[in-house]
């Protein structure tokens, strides 16, 4: 590492063992909840019908809770490793921030399997306070503290990011590009990608949690006083603003792996040009204005908002993906690389982020939301660019560090079950979704059934190939050193 960027950077000794936590606690977690969404899909398939809706409903919102929050947990390990490569960062910190997260996951598994509560991950105003006799307030309460738990334990985290950022770049918007973008500043190429990633990732996502935080607080007080009961809209806007944004800094948190792993690989550097930061600005502004697309079939939301969530569904995925997806590929082209469980794994997430927009983009058209809408069409995109999209990147993340140099079989053949599994379980949706079966019911006509058996077969294939990938990196990690490719 350069001189000059010693000053700053964070000592290898304290940069790797926190992440180490993050990154292990993470895959054992990741595994479970896929258990967890194979039986939800059995159920659906009717080959395990003894789960019953009651059940369903509570393991759907510990997937959906737990998957996003421990994507979200793997995504920032990501960017923090990479980002202390560049700025001070206090491990201290990041430590605290898991400590608060573990005692968050408490309160929301406990809400979950001890309280019944079952409302689902969005929490959507008004159903945590109308259970109808599955769970009390106490469960509806502490399922709501423990996203709010969560959110602090990643504002911090973003707050010691920032303060570090500014240290060392001068201000968020000198770490995003915006003087060379604008020409004010010469483009310096080796100003590092994964700044611009963590300093779009910091804006959008404070932003995200805020909201976060005023809606679960909002949540809680009509928990408590009934009487107080805030506007519905209102309160779906202020969920959808935060999930939205959530979970796609959670992609482009994750999408620094690639970044810094890649060219590792390739041995060519990824260098930072105007196109570059141009799209890491559009979509800094894009993320934060296109969340009405949750929101296409509430009439009572102003039609210009509407209009406006899908026209930005157009855009707002594609200038980043396209500069990402490109550079990748100019990365590889030719470059001799080496293929093994942490570079596939890379280029895997790259391929299901890329693919997993193409049905999002189709969904976000208020034509098609009249149909598809609340139809599993939804799962079925989500699932691509999450589970083929994220899930790799962090898996080839924790294989590139895990590796010490050497690289199994089994994991490599890890990465193709894997691919296998995933691809077949979003199909699934997808067919499903394409047949106007809804999403999120508990029981299915005989006629879909298949379609479950077919993806809780193919869940199972994930799992396995999880597994793969996954215990040779969790034997490998306590003793891992800066990875030598
Ligand atoms: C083996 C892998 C997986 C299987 C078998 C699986 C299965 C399922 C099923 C059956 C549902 C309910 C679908 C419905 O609405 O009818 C679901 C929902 C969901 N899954 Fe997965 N899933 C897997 C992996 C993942 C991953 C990796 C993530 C994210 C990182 C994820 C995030 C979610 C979310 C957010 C929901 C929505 C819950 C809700 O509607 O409230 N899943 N999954
Ligand atoms: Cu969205």
């Amino acid at each position: 590492m350069a001189t000059l960027q010693a000053d700053y950077a964070t000592p290898e000794t304290e940069r790797t063992p926190v992440v180490k936590l993050y990154l292990a606690i993470g895959l054992i977690v990741f595994a479970a909840l896929m258990l967890v969404g194979v039986l939800m899909r059995a159920a659906q398939g009717a080959s395990l019908s003894s789960i019953g809706p009651a059940l369903f409903y509570q393991l759907m919102t510990l997937h959906g809770a737990g998957m996003v929050g421990t994507a979200g947990l793997a995504a920032l390990a990501v960017n923090w490793y990479f980002l202390s490569r560049y700025v001070r960062l206090n491990p201290r910190v990041f430590l605290g921030a898991l400590i608060l997260s573990l005692v968050a996951v408490a309160m929301i598994v406990g809400a979950i399997m001890i309280g019944k509560f079952a409302a689902g991950w969005t929490f959507l105003y008004p159903l945590p306070a109308n259970p109808l006799g599955q769970w009390g307030t106490g469960a509806a309460l502490f399922f709501v503290a423990g996203l709010l738990v969560l959110g602090v334990a990643f504002l911090l985290v973003y707050l010691d990011m920032g303060l570090a950022i500014v240290r060392r770049y001068g201000s968020i918007a000198r770490a995003l590009g915006l003087p060379m973008l604008f020409g004010l500043e010469r483009v310096d190429s080796a100003h590092p990608p994964t700044v611009v990633a963590s300093a779009m990732v910091l804006i959008v996502n404070v932003a995200g949690i805020a909201a976060g935080a005023v809606v679960l607080v909002m949540t809680m007080l009509h928990l408590v006083f009934p009487a107080l009961a805030p506007d519905a809209l209102l309160m779906k806007n202020l969920i959808y603003f935060f999930g939205h944004v959530f979970i796609n800094a959670t992609i482009y948190s994750a999408v620094i792996a690639v970044y810094e792993i890649l060219p590792l690989y390739a041995r060519r550097p990824w260098k930072v040009s105007r196109p570059f930061l141009a799209a890491w600005l559009a979509v800094t502004l894009m993320v934060l204005a296109v969340y009405p697309h949750h929101l296409l079939m509430d009439f009572a939301l102003p039609a210009w908002m509407a209009v406006m969530g899908q026209i930005l569904s157009y855009t707002s995925g594609i200038p980043v993906l396209v500069v990402t997806a490109f550079g990748g590929l100019m990365l590889i082209y030719r470059s001799g690389i080496r293929w093994d469980a942490a570079s596939s794994l890379l280029v895997l997430g790259l391929f299901g982020w890329a693919v997993g927009i193409v049905p999002a983009v189709i969904d976000g058209m208020i034509s098609v939301n009249l149909v598809m809408h609340n139809t599993q069409w939804v799962p079925g995109h989500f699932h691509f660019y999450l589970l083929i999209g994220v899930v790799p990147m962090v898996l080839g993340f924790a294989s590139y560090l895990g590796s010490n140099g050497e690289q199994g079989q089994t994991g490599r053949l890890g990465v193709g079950v894997f691919a296998v599994g995933a691809v077949l379980l979003c199909l699934t949706f997808l067919v499903s979704g394409a047949n106007s079966v809804p999403r999120r019911f508990a029981v299915h006509e005989e006629a879909w059934q298949w379609l479950g058996n077919l993806g809780a077969l193919s869940g199972g294939l994930v799992l396995i190939g999880t597994l793969m990938i996954a215990l040779p990196i969790l034997m490998r990690l306590p003793r891992a050193r800066l990875s030598a490719v």
